[in-house]
């Protein structure tokens, strides 16, 4: 991630996880300049920058991300827990973007390249496939619930309305160079909006989500729509989706702009 964009963060507003990674990067590099001979010190410090980091190590940063992105890949599950584990009472936290009363026409708008754009109602969104999922929500600010949510899978949505392909054919995991990079969420509103990696996106693990503890979700948690994806915390949880769309650039991301991780992985 680029220094530059972050907007004055002092350092005690910075999360403590998000600080750990950075010491355990700055860490890194040290090791990596102790073990390299001074030659290879000499052609790291004289290539010319790529957004501010010297590119030798920015190809290495690339090359972790990439370890990043393919870790969470289908293979590799939150844990999760029973029914009877759930908090009953889930935490509410965040009320970007949610506001003002859901509005009454709403409907989930779905952006698609060279084709006219999808809008649909929620019982066309419920005819898919019901998922249910109890895991360990986790707010970056430092708490977290364990917590039942119900929906469909983004994967299958996205396989059913062939959505997230240059192609416009359905995703298929053996073709990803077909798939955007990115998937872009918004409120109705654009109060709030997220940036989610596809692969994150397809996680079988993500979901569409109307149910909170078997219960269609309340307006606080974002009905009558919203985003569960336990690869990742809270904040990129987006609720009360108004519209989704596809890019290969980064969607803008309201917490990435205030100087969070974009990534946000757990
Ligand atoms: N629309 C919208 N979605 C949002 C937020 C928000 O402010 N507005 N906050 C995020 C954050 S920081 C968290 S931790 C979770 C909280 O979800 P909850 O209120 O259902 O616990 O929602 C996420 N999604
Ligand atoms: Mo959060």
């Amino acid at each position: 991630m680029s220094q530059s964009k972050e907007p004055n963060l002092q350092e005690s507003d910075i999360p403590e996880s998000v600080a750990r990674r950075r010491m355990i990067k700055s860490f890194g590099w040290f090791a990596l300049a102790a073990a390299v001979p001074f030659g290879v010190y000499e052609w790291v410090t004289h290539s010319p920058g790529a957004q501010g980091i010297r590119r030798p190590l920015r190809k290495i940063l690339d090359a972790n991300e990439q370890v990043a992105r393919t870790y969470f890949s289908d293979t590799h599950l939150v844990p999760t827990f029973s029914v009877e584990a759930a908090a009953k009472q889930a935490r509410v936290n965040g009320y970007d973007g949610i506001k003002t009363p859901i509005p009454e026409d709403w409907t989930l708008q779905i952006d698609r390249p060279n084709t006219e754009s999808l809008a649909l109602t929620i019982d066309e969104v419920k005819t898919l496939p019901k998922h249910e999922i109890v895991y360990e929500f986790k707010c970056i600010e430092g708490w977290s619930q364990v917590q039942h949510w119900g929906g469909v899978r983004l994967s299958d949505f996205m396989e059913k309305y062939k959505l997230g392909t240059r192609s416009g054919n359905a995703p298929n995991p053996g073709n990803t160079d077909d798939l955007f990079k990115y998937v872009g969420m918004e409120t109705p509103d654009k109060g709030y909006y997220v940036g989610i990696d596809m692969e994150s996106a397809m996680h079988p693990q993500t979901l569409l989500a109307y149910e909170l503890n078997g219960q269609p979700i309340t307006a606080p948690h974002g009905a009558p729509l919203r985003l569960i994806i336990p690869v990742k915390y809270g904040v990129k949880n987006l609720k009360r989706i108004g519209r989704i769309f596809f890019a290969d650039e980064r969607p803008r991301d309201f917490w990435a702009e205030r100087g969070y991780d974009y990534y946000v992985g757990l």
